[in-house]
């Protein structure tokens, strides 16, 4: 094929590439979609094949150097990189800013209601990075401060950072300071690969943005999903005069490097602290590691009165999160059986505080993580917990290992009931195959069978479960509704009238509905969602028994897997016998009934949530729409039946609008509610 543009075009067909580009990354509000974009660039790298002296170095197609590096050189920071002060505390919070508001007002100044440019504090990697006259030219690690490593070919694989600034009033130097992280769900997906490939996985996303940027080979870094946030600027020349720290970051927003959208001015102690607790709420749900937010006095004239000590600014600080992780002792590794039989090792730990938590055991999830990280009784050991989830061990400290450990080896009998345990084909798990037959998995199943989403059984807590498991008063489900007060009150620490509870919770727990009892059998794979779609498209629990794999399969998000389970749990005798057992006990649900009456007016129907919501939260805002019959997704495609947008919806509501997609609000979920 002969080309037939010219260099002009060619440049504004780069042009338009590197916009694109800006409009994705920094903005998040893509204009074409991710296929239309790669044809552009198809087209790029086309034209340059025919004219190879036409590519200039801002092309996107050069970000990725062909030559690995020998080593990395030093390059020293024409202005130092600064550090930060930290803050832990509430306490230390007021100090920050009455020390700040009694240096200006010597100086002279009035320090009512100061402003903070507030940010939160990025756990990655501290670089710096130089244009000249609107090129990427060179980029740094943060180093000592005043020395980095030059990793400017790593750098230029990242493909939020722009090769070349947009517009044409950037000045001549300029050099933005930020942080490279790799986004947790790069991560994951990152380490899942690695595993399979025999390549090095990566104990936290910081690690693996740390590791990513010093690959000698840049092809290397290029596969890593790494993204950058600017939080400062170095020289700037010609001089550039800002009045405020926040019209810093705005500027080189605008020439299209990303800044971190959850940046806000605060005003004063209250601004910082409410901000603080904001952003900690939502920290489980980001998608990349935080470990606190920053403060900086948004009046660059204030940052001038109030310098510095050594390398750290007085006018900024970082008030840092309690940490995540923590090191502790591994006192001995047990088994624990679970609900449907899986063979879990656990870490009993020397107690220890992890971000606020007091901390005495951590899963080591199953038989090959344990033998990957080797840990042993003994080991010192990183421990992390993040969010809501179960503690883990990250890995051994092993210069720390004492001389005489030995390798953990998994029991090959349950430990629980001295059945044989079995691997299933394609499973990690071992498992005790034993079912209710083994205490532990009773335990487990009544626990799960008593839970509020299950059959919401009042005054059943799990310490009672055991003891009545323990007692032999319970061997099944469906035992529960066979007790007796009298029994019932003989175990330890039960009164007369908690053992009354108990059986008036019981016998209020009779009455259910259908999916609710389908969850409680805790049939393995078979959550909350996929038993209300059982009982919604199957209507009886006869039907549902009896339906075959492939007719399960029919039925949305059911696959193949699943429908397995499904089929294999009924199939058991003993398992039909307990079923048996409670529905003769009395347990009783009104009929399944069409989707009449407003009930389940959005049956099937796939609807994704954006942007802000003001009416409901966004979780109450999904469980009404899932009982509406709706499945709640959470990227927009052409099976996507409805966006429920908010306020400042972004990209998923520009695809829903190019896709052609019904644009709904929260208004019109609750007129589907009434
Ligand atoms: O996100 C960060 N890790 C971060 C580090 C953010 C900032 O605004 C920083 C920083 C280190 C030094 N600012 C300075 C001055």
């Amino acid at each position: 094929m002969s080309s037939q543009f010219s260099r002009t075009e060619y440049q504004q067909l780069k042009q338009q590439l590197n916009e694109h580009a800006y409009h994705y990354y920094v903005l998040d509000e893509p204009q074409i979609a991710d296929a239309q974009y790669d044809q552009l660039y198809q087209q790029l790298l086309r034209i340059e094949q025919q004219h190879p002296d036409w590519v200039t170095q801002d092309s996107p197609t050069q970000r990725v150097a062909d030559q690995p590096l020998a080593k990395f050189t030093q390059i020293k920071h024409a202005q130092p990189m600064l550090s930060l002060g930290n803050v832990f505390s509430a306490e230390e919070l007021t100090d920050f800013v009455q020390r700040i508001s009694k240096l200006l007002e010597q100086a002279g100044e009035s320090s009512n209601s100061l402003s903070f440019s507030a940010e939160p504090k990025l756990d990655g990697l501290a670089v710096s990075i130089r244009y000249e006259h609107g090129h990427l030219i060179q980029a740094a690690t943060r180093g000592d401060g005043s020395t980095g490593e030059d990793i400017t070919a790593n750098i230029k694989t990242i493909q939020s950072i722009p090769l070349v600034l947009r517009g044409d009033t950037y000045p001549d130097v300029l050099e933005v300071r930020g942080e490279v992280v790799m986004p947790r769900d790069g991560f994951a997906r990152y380490n899942q690969w690695a595993l399979s490939h025999d390549e090095k996985v990566f104990a936290n996303p910081r690690n693996a943005a740390a590791g990513s940027l010093r690959q000698l080979d840049p092809k290397k870094t290029a596969q890593r999903p790494l993204a950058f946030y600017a939080y400062s600027v170095g020289v700037i020349e010609p001089r550039h005069e800002f009045e405020l720290h926040s019209e810093v970051l705005a500027w080189i927003k605008s020439l299209g490097l990303p800044v971190n959208h959850l940046n806000q001015v605060v005003q004063g102690e209250q601004g910082c602290a409410k901000f603080y607790q904001s952003i900690g709420d939502q920290r489980a749900t980001l998608n990349f590691d935080i470990d606190g937010v920053v403060y900086k006095v948004d009046k660059l004239q204030y940052q001038d009165i109030l310098g510095f000590v050594t390398k750290a600014p007085r006018w900024a600080t970082a008030h840092k999160f309690p940490a995540e992780e923590a090191t502790t002792v591994v006192e001995n590794i047990d088994v624990q059986v679970g609900r449907t039989g899986s063979i879990t090792p656990v870490a009993r730990l020397q107690a220890v505080n992890v971000g606020g938590v007091n901390v005495t055991n951590a899963t080591l999830h199953n038989e090959d993580e344990i033998r990957r990280k080797d840990v042993r009784v003994g080991d010192t050991v990183f421990v992390r917990r993040a969010g809501d989830v179960i503690p883990e061990v990250v890995k051994v400290v092993l210069a720390k290992r004492p001389a005489d450990t030995q390798p953990f080896m998994m029991p090959d009998h349950c430990p629980v009931c001295d059945s044989v345990l079995l691997k299933l084909e394609g499973e990690a798990v071992l498992r005790c195959p034993a079912g209710l037959s083994c205490d532990a998995q009773l335990k487990e199943s009544i626990k799960h069978f008593a839970s509020r989403k299950g059959m919401d059984i009042e005054g059943l807590g799990d310490k009672l479960v055991e003891q009545l498991v323990d007692s032999g008063l319970v061997n099944s489900p469906a035992d529960l509704y066979h007790l007796s007060e009298v029994k019932v009150a003989g175990l330890a620490r039960m009164a007369q009238k908690s053992a009354q509870n108990l059986l008036f919770g019981i016998e209020q727990s009779k009455t259910t509905t259908l999916a609710r009892f389908i969850y409680s059998l805790g049939i393995r794979e078979v959550g909350e969602a996929t038993a209300l779609t059982l009982a919604n498209h199957l209507k009886n629990l006869t039907d549902i028994m009896a339906s075959d794999q492939e007719s399960l399969q029919q039925l949305p998000d059911i696959g193949a897997v699943v429908a397995a389970r499904i089929t294999q749990y009924f199939a058991v005798p003993e398992n039909q016998q307990v079923i048996a057992e409670l529905l003769a006990a009395g347990i009783n649900w009104p009929a399944v009934t069409e989707p009449s009456a407003g009930a389940l007016l959005l049956v099937d129907k796939v609807v994704v949530l954006t942007g802000k919501l003001s009416v409901f939260t966004r979780a109450d805002a999904k469980k009404h729409l899932q009982q509406l019959g709706a499945k709640v997704t959470s990227s927009v495609s052409a099976k996507t039946d409805y966006v429920l947008a908010g306020e400042n919806a972004g990209s998923k509501l520009t695809k829903a609008q190019e896709l052609n997609i019904p644009v709904v609000d929260e208004a019109w979920l609750q007129a589907m509610l009434n």
